[in-house]
């Protein structure tokens, strides 16, 4: 995708302020590092437990609809579209059933806000499965307190309205269109999740409808920081934690999150192409663990990423391969993003997982 080109923010912005203090990456030493061995996958039974004894979210009848009319929308013509669902944001993990706390992660949506717009640019439709009010596509560019969109905005001296900025207009003109194009041509379907519960029943139903509906031509995305713990409907508290019900401590005693990548491969969609994520904060770690995830899953490619560098530099694993693409300094001042790097290449290999699929179906 053409970068909107970047333009200096005056200094009188809020964007200069105590805003863009990165509170949201702590200091290195107080981060995760998991250096526990990967977690063994959920198999059939684990399956069946965890959907029989969690409930599944309300609203999930609605959301299956539109997907149905989505996919039909892109398969059902005569050059059939693919069909991305990129998983975006951070996954919650409630502490009480009427929740006022709740655990939750450090991810913001970028990645997958910003590889859906690269996916929408290379002709994809997008299932954006995302964590509400995270980063979205296009207006990722406005959002949030980094980059207040109050900031963009100036008093036309002679009439009076509030315009844009003309510091600012040949860059939101370019978001603007591309978000304008994307709508009108339905290539985004838009679906939320806050807790870890609604994101594991809503990717089982995105991944058995894209397998109905699409087959090869579904790509999966994985890039949402999963949770790893949660507390499961037995054990969870109906109201508020009292302060005072537990001493002087409040000990919390979590189950770990089923590991569904391996049931997504083998049953839930096998036609499809899937790429997860690896989210590690020691390098030394980095490849062993992306490449133990693809053995454990058998799925095609893991985009290994370390906390620290993740904006410039991942690591693409396969089966015999491991590739580190990376973004210059200067790019990234230059407004390039490391997404139009990766995004690409996770097509090419789309695309030779689909021919190989076809010729599989031939034989
Ligand atoms: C990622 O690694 C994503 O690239 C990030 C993106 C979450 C780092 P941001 O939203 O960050 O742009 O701020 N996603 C996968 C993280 C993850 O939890 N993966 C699981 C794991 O590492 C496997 S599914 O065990």
């Amino acid at each position: 995708m053409t970068p909107a080109p970047s333009i200096p923010r005056p200094n009188h912005s809020r964007a200069s302020s105590l805003e863009r203090i990165p509170t949201y990456a702590p200091a290195a030493a107080s981060a995760i590092d998991r250096t526990v061995p990967e977690p063994v996958a959920a198999e059939v039974l684990e399956e069946q437990t965890y959907f029989e004894t969690n409930i599944e979210p309300s609203y999930l009848p609605e959301v299956r609809a539109k997907l149905r009319k989505f996919i039909r929308f892109h398969t059902e013509r005569p050059d059939p579209r693919r069909i991305v669902l990129v998983t975006s944001g951070g996954t919650t993990v409630p502490l009480e059933n009427n929740t006022v706390r709740f655990i939750d992660n450090f991810s913001a949506g970028t990645r997958g806000a910003t590889s859906a717009e690269e996916f929408v640019d290379n002709g994809y439709a997008v299932v954006f499965l995302h964590r509400q009010f995270s980063l979205l596509p296009y207006s990722r560019h406005y959002s949030h307190t980094t980059n207040c969109f109050l900031d963009f905005l100036a008093v036309d001296s002679s009439s009076g309205q509030v315009v844009i900025d003309s510091a600012y207009q040949q860059e939101m003109k370019v978001v603007y269109q591309q978000y304008r194009k994307a709508m009108d041509e339905n290539l985004i379907l838009f679906v939320p999740f806050t807790t870890v519960n609604q994101y594991l029943f809503t990717l089982k139903l995105v991944s058995h409808e894209l397998e109905v509906g699409a087959g090869a031509l579904a790509l999966f995305y994985l890039a949402a920081a999963v949770s790893d713990f949660f507390v499961p409907r037995s054990k969870i508290s109906e109201h508020k934690i009292q302060s005072g019900s537990g001493g002087n401590s409040l000990v919390l005693d979590l189950d770990p999150v089923p590991k569904f990548l391996k049931r997504l491969v083998e049953n839930w969609a096998p036609r499809a192409m899937i790429v997860s994520f690896k989210l590690e904060t020691d390098e030394t770690l980095l490849v062993g663990k992306a490449r133990g995830a693809l053995e454990r899953y058998s799925h095609q490619l893991v985009i290994g990423n370390l906390l620290q560098t993740r904006k410039h530099t991942v690591l693409f694993v396969t089966k015999n391969d491991a590739k580190e693409y990376s973004i210059t300094e200067q790019q990234e001042k230059e407004g390039v993003v490391i997404e139009s790097v990766i995004v690409p290449k996770v097509i090419d290999a789309h695309s030779e997982w689909i021919t190989g699929i076809q010729q599989h179906q031939q034989q």
